[in-house]
C-alpha cells in the first residue's frame, strides 16, 4: 500500500486533515503539539469507475484501492536544533512514499500560529533539509571508509556526496537536479527530501470562494517540480492523461466534520458549499496519480475490485498482482476499457460484439482497463 506522511507547523491542521481523509478521530486542538505520537490510518481511493462496474455486475463485494496516511507532531523553526518537539518524530515518516505539506492559510485568531502558507513552507523546507543534512553527515564517513574495502559502494557514496552538496546550499533534494540514478542509490538512506512532495493549503470557509488566488504562491513554488522521482517508481510520463495538480486548497475543518457524517448527510453538506464530492477525495486521487500509480479493474458477481499498479506495467505483471500463478501461467489478457464495457452492459455482451481484445504478454496495461486473465499452471 502507498504511504503518505504529513508535515506541517503546529496547528496547521494535520490531524484535522487526517480525520477528514480517514474518518478517524485524532485529537485536533487549538494548541501547539497536540499530536505527540503518530496517528496512522487508511483511506479508500474513491473511484466512480469501480462503483459503476460493481453495480453493473451486481457484485457482492466491492474492494477499492487504499492508501495510508501518517499524521505526526508539528515541526517548528529550529526543530533540528531541538526547538519544539525537536525533529526526532520525523522518523515516523522516513519510510513513506511521499510527503504532504499541510500549510495553513485559514484565519482564526483563536488558533495560534502564522497564517501565511508561504511562511509555513519556508520553515518546513528548511527543517527537512537540515534533517537530511544531519542524516548524511552522520553516515557518510563510515561509507567513505567502507568504500576502500568495497568498490561496489562507489555509486552510493557518489550519490551521497552529490546530495550533501545540494543540501549544504539549503536546497531540498526534490527541488534539485539530483539524477534519477542518485535518487535511487539513496533510497536506503530514507531521506525526507528525496521523496515527491504535495501540499494541502488549509483554507477557511471564506477563502473557498477564491481558492486559486490563495494557493497560487504555493503553486508557484511546488507546482512544477519533477515529482515523478518517487524512489522505485518510474517517471509518470507514459503518454497518459495530463498530470494532476500537486497543490490543493481545502477547508480541512469543514471536510473533517463532513467525514463524521453518514454518506447522505455528508454529500449534502459538501454540496451546500459547492464542493462536490469534497476536495480531500480529489486530493487522494491526484496524490495517487502523482506517484505513478494507476488502476486496472476486475469485475464479476463475486467481486469488483480496483487494483493498483505502476504506470508502464505489462499484462503479466498486473496479473501477478492478483495472484502469482496468474503471472507464472499467463497466456493472455482479455481486456476492454471500463467505459466501453459499461456502455455495453455485460462482459458476455461485449465479447459477442467482438469488443473484448485479446492481449499478449507485451501489452502495457492502461489506466481504466478491465482485465480477465487466461492462465494455465
Ligand atoms: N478556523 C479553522 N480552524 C481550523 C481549520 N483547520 C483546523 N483548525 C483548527 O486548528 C486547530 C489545530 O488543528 P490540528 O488539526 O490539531 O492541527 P495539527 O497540525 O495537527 O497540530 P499539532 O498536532 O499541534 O501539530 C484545531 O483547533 C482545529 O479545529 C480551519 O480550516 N479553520
Ligand atoms: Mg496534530
Amino acid at each position: 500500500m502507498e504511504k503518505f506522511g504529513f508535515v506541517g507547523l503546529p496547528n496547521a491542521g494535520k490531524s484535522s486533515l487526517y480525520n477528514a481523509l480517514t474518518g478517524g478521530s485524532a485529537l485536533a486542538a487549538p494548541y501547539a503539539f497536540a499530536t505527540t505520537d503518530p496517528n496512522i490510518g487508511v483511506a479508500k481511493v474513491f473511484d466512480h469507475r469501480l462503483d459503476a462496474l460493481a453495480e453493473m455486475s451486481k457484485s457482492r463485494n466491492v474492494v477499492p484501492a487504499s492508501v495510508q496516511f501518517t499524521d505526526i507532531g508539528g515541526l517548528v523553526e529550529g526543530a533540528s536544533k531541538g526547538e519544539g518537539l525537536g525533529n526526532k518524530f520525523l522518523a515516523g515518516i522516513r519510510e513513506v512514499d511521499a510527503i504532504v505539506f499541510v500549510l495553513r492559510a485559514f484565519r482564526d485568531d483563536d488558533v495560534p500560529g502564522p497564517q501565511d502558507p508561504l511562511e509555513h513552507l519556508r520553515i518546513l523546507e528548511l527543517e527537512l533539509t537540515y534533517a537530511d543534512l544531519e542524516t548524511i553527515e552522520r553516515q557518510i564517513d563510515k561509507k567513505r571508509k567502507a568504500l576502500k574495502g568495497d568498490p561496489a559502494l562507489r555509486p552510493e557514496v557518489e550519490a551521497a556526496e552529490a546530495a550533501l552538496a545540494i543540501l549544504e546550499q539549503g536546497t531540498p533534494l526534490y527541488r534539485s537536479d539530483l539524477s534519477a540514478a542518485h535518487t535511487a542509490e539513496l533510497r536506503p538512506w530514507f531521506l525526507l527530501t528525496n521523496k515527491p512532495v504535495l501540499a494541502v493549503v488549509n483554507l477557511d470557509e471564506e477563502q473557498l470562494a477564491d481558492i486559486d488566488t490563495v494557493i497560487k504562491p504555493i503553486q508557484e513554488e511546488l507546482g512544477d517540480l519533477p515529482r515523478g522521482r518517487s524512489p522505485g517508481g518510474p517517471t509518470p510520463a507514459g503518454g497518459q492523461s495530463q498530470s494532476p495538480p500537486a497543490v490543493f486548497g481545502a477547508c480541512v475543518q469543514l471536510e473533517a466534520e463532513a467525514a463524521q457524517l453518514d454518506p447522505e448527510d455528508r454529500a449534502e453538506m459538501l454540496d451546500g458549499f459547492g464542493l462536490g464530492e469534497g476536495a480531500v477525495v480529489r486530493f487522494i486521487q491526484a496524490a495517487y496519480h502523482t506517484l505513478g500509480l494507476r488502476t486496472f479493474l476486475t469485475t464479476g458477481e463475486q467481486e469488483s475490485r480496483a487494483w493498483t499498479y505502476r504506470v508502464g506495467s505489462t499484462a503479466p505483471e498486473c496479473a501477478g498482482l492478483i495472484h502469482s500463478d496468474l503471472q507464472r501461467g499467463f497466456i493472455r489478457a482479455e481486456t476492454i476499457r471500463w467505459d466501453e464495457l459499461l456502455e455495453i452492459g455485460s462482459w458476455a455482451g461485449a465479447r459477442d460484439l467482438g469488443k473484448v481484445r485479446s492481449e499478449g504478454k507485451d501489452y502495457v496495461v492502461e489506466d481504466g482497463d478491465v482485465l480477465e486473465i487466461r492462465f494455465n499452471v
